[in-house]
């Protein structure tokens, strides 16, 4: 599917603004007709923003269940004639839709957009009833996983194996969108260097009928036609082509066009970086040159809004990013909006782009997160279903992200099981799924401290080794001399795979505010001792690669004996000012 967008032939409007909103506490929905009338009981509610924090009482903000958004939808009078769709960017986690009370669509999994198509359901000109109801449960064959267990008072509680808040709602714009009936339904777009030539592969997909030809027509930054082609797939020939590069982004514009005759059926806008990315040794390639990753885990999460986009909040942050000399990020541990990424495209800023496989590890229970006494892989709990959603998962992220230069490396899961025969079993063929969706970028996923080098099953599938490490803060707690010790010796361990190693976390939390001399752990003196520490031991190994430090921000989390108002691990603040650790950071990286 494309993204919806304003071309000659197309056109969108967003249904962004107030909807009507309403928890189904009592599972009454289906019964009282709730799609085909308004919500009873309703409350007003933005879209986007996830629904918690914006409530005063803890019932509501904590519910788990079905909650209903409506609200009415005028159909433009032009559009009569096309074929009109609904995009959400975001459900989070599934979503059934109805219009005028009629279901026209559900779709699982809550950081990826879905398409209706309305045909048949709405006129051009007439208004309709939008229902869309949102479901935020997690089970063990949702990515990420979860599971509803009920309290000793009776409650129903909401149990998942993650380290932040499982925010709800339509965290990103919602769309109708106009587009012709012979369309482009797909565009791959795929980036070579020949010498001083960039050389652009397309592949698109025509749906909606036979009689057409496909066009295609590269632009440069200032709309000058640099190379043009004909037929669904071929490749462009740019001569002195200007690479996208990290820190200094360059974006042509690819526009497909369908035609009959002279006649411009479809037109669709794709924004192409050349650029090339290989792993070679221990080394990470982006145009052939070696890339050091420098920059931060992020989350999607701010204060009032939780997980919701917001195109303010993304310009500080890639602002603060600037700052601090990043050229980074992981999206951890979901794939972002596509704006961010769009973004990151167009800041020149290099992204790990991750699934939302996080919490496939009850081994990691162990009183940070809860819900003890599940085995991860088995029969009843994250089994064969699991698996087939977590490769959709993958298939979608891949077909959404596919041609942003920004993306360089697929993150597959974050710390899984990874050191059991099940685990090894369960990820092989999500490893095969990956390269198959996209055979031009380096896959890997995240590996965990309980599976130190030595016991991980999984990282032999991997084409970068991505490790998340706390010596001097999980382990060694306020003894930096001995974490230094261990966390030297496993990565020299490491090393011996001859692979690239990122390190994809690495942090203290930290109590913005207190200072400590000698330093101790929660201060700010302790972040900074910790963050040098870590960096004199990736400085003395050639196959660390990159360095991400955990997190950008503070960020939400359930409650919990570890954490503090949420995981304060940030080098800013939740409201985006620096720690002292964000100014050591700063020198580090602004040096390289
Ligand atoms: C790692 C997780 C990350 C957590 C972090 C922490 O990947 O999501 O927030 O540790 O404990 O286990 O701060």
């Amino acid at each position: 599917m494309i993204r919806p967008q304003e071309t000659s032939t197309r056109d969108r409007r967003s249904l962004d603004g107030l909807w009507s909103y309403t928890q189904d506490t009592e599972g009454r929905a289906q019964e009282q007709g709730w799609a085909s009338a308004p919500l009873p009981g309703s409350r007003p509610m933005p879209v986007p923003a996830s629904f918690n924090d914006l409530v005063t009482d803890a019932r509501t903000r904590g519910f788990h269940g079905d909650m209903y958004y409506q609200r009415k939808v005028r159909i433009p009078r032009g559009w009569a004639d096309q074929r009109v769709t609904l995009y959400v960017e975001s459900a989070t986690h599934q979503a059934t839709v109805w219009v005028d009370g009629t279901e026209v669509a559900q779709h699982q999994g809550g950081y990826l957009p879905f398409e209706v198509d309305l045909s048949g359901h709405v006129q051009a000109g007439d208004e309709a009833l939008l229902t869309i109801c949102v479901n935020n449960q997690l089970t063990f064959q949702t990515i990420p996983p979860g599971v509803t267990e009920e309290s000793p008072s009776g409650e129903k509680q909401q149990i998942y194996w993650h380290d932040f808040y499982n925010y709800a709602g339509l965290h990103r714009s919602v769309w109708i969108a106009a587009s012709p009936r012979t369309r482009v339904e797909d565009v791959t777009v795929t980036t070579d260097v020949d010498g001083p030539a960039g050389v652009v592969g397309y592949d698109v997909e025509v749906a909606g009928g036979d009689d057409h030809e496909v066009r295609t027509l590269l632009r440069d930054e200032d709309g000058e036609v640099v190379a043009t082609g004909t037929g669904p797939s071929g490749t462009l020939r740019v001569e002195e082509v200007q690479l996208w590069q990290p820190g200094a982004a360059y974006l042509y514009t690819l526009e497909v066009q369908v035609v009959r005759g002279e006649e411009v059926v479809d037109s669709v806008l794709q924004t192409v970086g050349v650029r090339t990315v290989r792993v070679d040794g221990t080394r990470f390639l982006i145009n052939d040159t070696p890339f050091y990753f420098t920059g931060f885990g992020m989350h999607e999460d701010h204060v009032t809004i939780g997980k919701a986009h917001n195109d303010a909040m993304m310009v500080r942050d890639f602002n603060l990013l600037r700052w601090i000399g990043a050229n980074s990020f992981r999206t951890a541990h979901y794939p972002y909006s596509e704006a961010v990424l769009d973004h990151a495209d167009r800041e020149g800023i290099v992204v790990i782009d991750e699934t939302p496989a996080v919490g496939l590890n009850m081994g990691l229970g162990g009183g940070i997160f809860g819900g003890q006494g599940y085995k991860t892989f088995s029969p009843e709990t994250v089994n064969e279903e699991t698996q087939r959603v977590h490769a959709q998962v993958i298939r979608d992220l891949v077909a959404r992200d596919k041609n942003h230069p920004s993306v360089v490396l697929w993150s597959i899961a974050n710390e899984p099981e990874s050191e059991t025969p099940e685990a090894e079993d369960y990820f092989r063929p999500l490893f095969d799924v990956a390269r198959e969706a996209d055979p031009t970028r380096p896959v890997g996923f995240v590996n965990v401290m309980l599976a130190p080098h030595g016991t991980c099953r999984v990282s032999q599938f991997a084409d970068v080794l991505m490790v998340n490490r706390y010596y001097g803060w999980y382990v060694n707690n306020g003894d930096l001399a001995s974490a230094e010790v261990g966390f030297t010796q496993e990565l020299e361990g490491w090393a011996t795979e001859g692979k690239p190693i990122i390190i994809t976390e690495y942090g203290a939390d930290t109590m913005p505010g207190l200072h400590q001399l000698p330093a101790e752990p929660w201060s700010e003196e302790y972040q900074r001792d910790y963050l040098d520490m870590n960096h004199r031991v990736f400085d003395a190994i050639d196959a660390v690669v990159g360095e991400h430090v955990w997190n950008f921000a503070d960020f939400a989390t359930k409650p919990g004996i570890m954490r503090v108002g949420g995981n304060k691990k940030g080098a800013f603040t939740r409201d985006r000012q620096p720690k002292a650790a964000a100014h050591l950071l700063r020198q580090r990286w602004s040096d390289r």
